[in-house]
């Protein structure tokens, strides 16, 4: 028998938790959470043990695939790497031709390890590269931005070490990090306060201290309320403020109006337990967290809710605090070199974005891009043709509203590629699939995590590919050795890997006993009067020069969103703990747990429509009619529906969860032209649906 262990990271969702795999002769034997991690505490979720089922599974693309029929017929023919790549090298190597490299994008799922494929775009000469925030947490990005200079990940949430914890569309035990689990488990049995501010009792709110059930939409309402009471009682950490917050007096004057009685009106929260609740966290300032939010692509107002999240928490002089928001560390804050990078081998491609972002909206940060600008630009070839798409690990079908719209603008493409692990219905709708091997079958590069204690951490490979799949940087490296970048060519990881160290005085060997290296011994707290924001006045700036020289608000007076109409409802969403978004309901071990999703609907306005628990109704919208199974229950507002978002596949390929369930994202009619021009997200809750009994 032959054992071995690999210090790897999961690939089940976006979090990426380091992981210890142990194999026993060429097979998965367990996956648990590496013990370097002491806030792992050994563990993974459902869906990190769900990774053998992930390789085992025969229901996902086993070999490349070019397309033969039409496009999303399914008719593919099996073809060599060789071929595959050639054929995607070619058809790039025409559009950039005919017009130009920029008429080649790709979107990714963002994250850690992008470097190497971004170089390959810079490379070809595109800057049309985008990543999938603008349908998850662009906003928040952008409201730290707005107000600090700095993004969202210059903070860390210190949970353990709270005293106060708010979740307002944000639901850490659902939407998991099982590190943050951990933490603010432990944080709570050392009498933390959790308050949940949402529209249904998740399973946070069962944890919570306080639970307040908020009208879908107003959450601003709220938080300028908290503001104002903070304000007016002076219940705000003084020295802060005068030290870090510049423009109090505007902010001020604005929430003047915003009292708890009126906000009452708005949210249907009583002004009494706003002004308890305020009282509570101002005496555990500073070791308060107000999360920002994650998946905040729902209103088209959440960029002013985390606008004002933020703000509460700086008002709390949570900023830097222990227990609170204090500010992460990269390489180069602790005397260290940070890892070489590829992109950093070619020159910025100095061509306008297709999406806007950076001229026709200088407000937003143009790394990322906002990716339904792109599609956008596809439909419109202004400002220019995009005729070559790489969908990469993303599923825009799935994740951006309105996919048969999303279907007519992709109809445009020359080439449509997907790199992806598990069939998707853009890998379906694709000219050519590259089968990515699962992360349990392959190495990623080396990536860094700024953090109170910084380190870089690698995955590697814990078994072989059972299929004919490959790593990233194989399928990267396939491509960069056809169409001309000899410099992103690599015959081994090794030579990769040692291209990225070269200089950091690290070698590879160097991660093997843990997957890990750290570069500071202990966390890192930046102190009151050490740190700067890194505004021009070295404070948070109420008032930004950048949104109002746009023409937008920094301080945006109040809207009152609609309530839908008799018989409808605003259609909700977010996750549940065993499915990561849409591409788990077919792992056969996640779906044994949950095969469907159910509509969450108020008892008593379900009562009124005769719809009874646990029956199967039907949800409409503009003559879109799909079915689900009912969950009737007190414990969600009347204006709402909720579901699991990931569910409803028609996809032939995956058996299990063909036909199960319902996509959301089929009820967002022309959604992508609903977005925040401030914020640049998606706005996916603006939408309502009708539900009735079958028949
Ligand atoms: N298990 C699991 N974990 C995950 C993921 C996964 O797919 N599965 N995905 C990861 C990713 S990519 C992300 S972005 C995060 C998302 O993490 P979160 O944003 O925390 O998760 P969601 O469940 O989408 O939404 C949080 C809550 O918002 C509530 N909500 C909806 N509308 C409103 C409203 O108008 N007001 C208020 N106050 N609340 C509202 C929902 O009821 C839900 O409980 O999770 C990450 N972790
Ligand atoms: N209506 C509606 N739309 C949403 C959401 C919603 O709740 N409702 N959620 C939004 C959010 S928060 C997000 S983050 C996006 C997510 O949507 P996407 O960014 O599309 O992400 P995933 O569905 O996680 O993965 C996309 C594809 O990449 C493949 N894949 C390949 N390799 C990997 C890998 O290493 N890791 C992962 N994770 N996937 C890989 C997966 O199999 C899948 O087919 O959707 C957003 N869109
Ligand atoms: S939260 Fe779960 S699925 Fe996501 S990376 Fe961690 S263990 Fe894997
Ligand atoms: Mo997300």
């Amino acid at each position: 028998m032959t054992e071995k262990v690999a210090y790897s990271i999961c690939g089940m969702c976006t979090v990426r938790c380091p992981i210890k795999v142990s194999v026993k002769d060429g097979q998965i034997a367990f996956i648990e959470g590496n013990p370097h991690f002491p806030s792992m505490k050994g563990a993974v979720c459902p869906r990190g043990a769900a990774g053998k089922a992930l390789i085992n599974d025969d229901e996902r693309p086993q070999t490349p695939l070019i397309r033969t029929g039409e496009r999303g017929e399914g008719k593919w023919r099996k073809a060599t790497w060789d071929e595959a790549l050639d054929y995607v090298a070619d058809g790039l190597n025409r559009i950039s031709e005919e017009y130009g490299a920029r008429a080649i994008a790709l979107t990714d799922r963002g994250g850690p390890f992008r470097d190497f494929h971004r170089a390959f775009l810079r490379g070809i000469g595109t800057p049309n590269y985008c990543n999938h925030d603008s349908s998850c947490a662009r906003n928040v990005q952008h409201s730290a931005l707005s107000l600090t200079n700095m993004g969202r990940k210059a903070v860390e949430y210190d949970l353990k070490n709270a005293r106060h914890v708010v979740l307002q569309l944000r639901n850490i035990f659902e939407a998991i990090n099982v590190q943050e689990v951990n933490d603010l488990t432990d944080a709570l049995e050392a009498g933390c306060k959790l308050t949940v501010i949402d529209i249904r009792a998740n399973v946070s709110a069962t944890k919570a201290s306080r639970y307040m059930q908020i009208r879908p939409g107003t959450d601003y309402a709220f938080n300028l309320a908290v503001i104002n009471r903070l304000l007016k009682r002076k219940l705000y950490n003084a020295e802060f403020v005068r030290h870090y917050i510049d423009n109090l007096g505007a902010l001020e004057e604005f929430v003047r109006p915003y009292t708890p009685e009126w906000a009452e009106k708005e949210t249907g929260i009583p002004a009494t337990d706003l002004m308890a609740f305020v009282d509570e966290l101002a005496a555990a300032q500073p070791s308060v967290i107000w999360h920002p939010g994650w998946m905040t692509a729902r209103y088209k107002d959440s960029f002013y809710v985390s606008r004002t999240i933020y703000i509460i928490n700086a008002l709390l002089g949570s900023y830097g605090a222990k227990g609170g928001l204090p500010f992460v560390s990269k390489p180069g804050d602790v005397g260290r070199k940070g890892l070489k990078s590829f992109m950093d081998i070619y020159p910025k491609p100095k061509e306008k974005r297709a999406d806007g972002v950076g001229w026709k909206y200088p407000q937003f940060e143009d790394g990322p891009g906002l990716a339904h600008l792109l599609y956008k630009a596809m439909e419109t070839s202004d400002p220019y043709p995009v005729k070559g798409y790489i969908a990469y690990r993303h599923d825009p079908l799935m994740a951006f509203p309105d996919p048969d719209h999303m279907k007519k603008i992709w109809d445009k493409l020359d080439l449509l590629v997907s790199v992806t692990f598990s069939w998707s219905d853009t890998a379906w709708y694709s000219d050519v699939v590259l089968p990515l091997s699962p992360y349990l079958e392959r190495e990623s590069i080396i990536a860094t995590k700024n953090s109170l204690k910084p380190y870089f951490f690698v995955r590697q490979r814990s078994v072989e590919p059972r299929y004919d799949s490959r790593a990233d940087w194989e399928i990267i490296s396939g491509l960069a050795k056809r169409m001309g970048l000899p410099e992103l060519v690599f015959d081994s990881v090794e030579e990769l890997w040692n291209f990225q160290l070269e200089g950091t005085g690290m070698a590879i060997e160097d991660f093997r006993d843990s997957g890990i290296v750290s570069i500071a011994d202990e966390p890192i707290y930046k102190k009151f009067g050490e740190f700067k924001f890194k505004t021009e006045s070295g404070k948070m700036e109420i008032i930004s020069k950048k949104l109002e020289s746009c023409n937008l608000p920094s301080l945006k007076p109040y809207e009152s969103p609609m309530s839908p109409p008799e018989g409808q409802f605003r259609l909700t969403f977010g996750r549940c703990a065993v499915h990561t978004q849409g591409h788990t309901v077919n792992n056969p071990m996640l779906f044994e747990q949950m095969p469907e999703n159910t509509l969450w609907i108020n008892r008593k306005a379900a009562e009124k429509l005769k719809i009874s628990d646990g029956e199967y109704v039907e949800v409409g919208q503009n003559g879109h009619r799909e079915t689900i199974k009912t969950k009737l229950t007190d414990a969600i507002h009347p204006e709402a529906v909720f579901v699991i978002h990931g569910f409803g596949h028609k996809l032939p390929v995956e058996s299990r969860a063909f036909g199960k369930g319902l996509a959301d994202n089929r009820f967002m009619l022309r959604g992508m032209d609903v977005w925040d021009p401030a914020g640049g997200a998606v706005a996916c809750q603006e939408h309502f649906v009708s539900v009735s009994k079958i028949g």
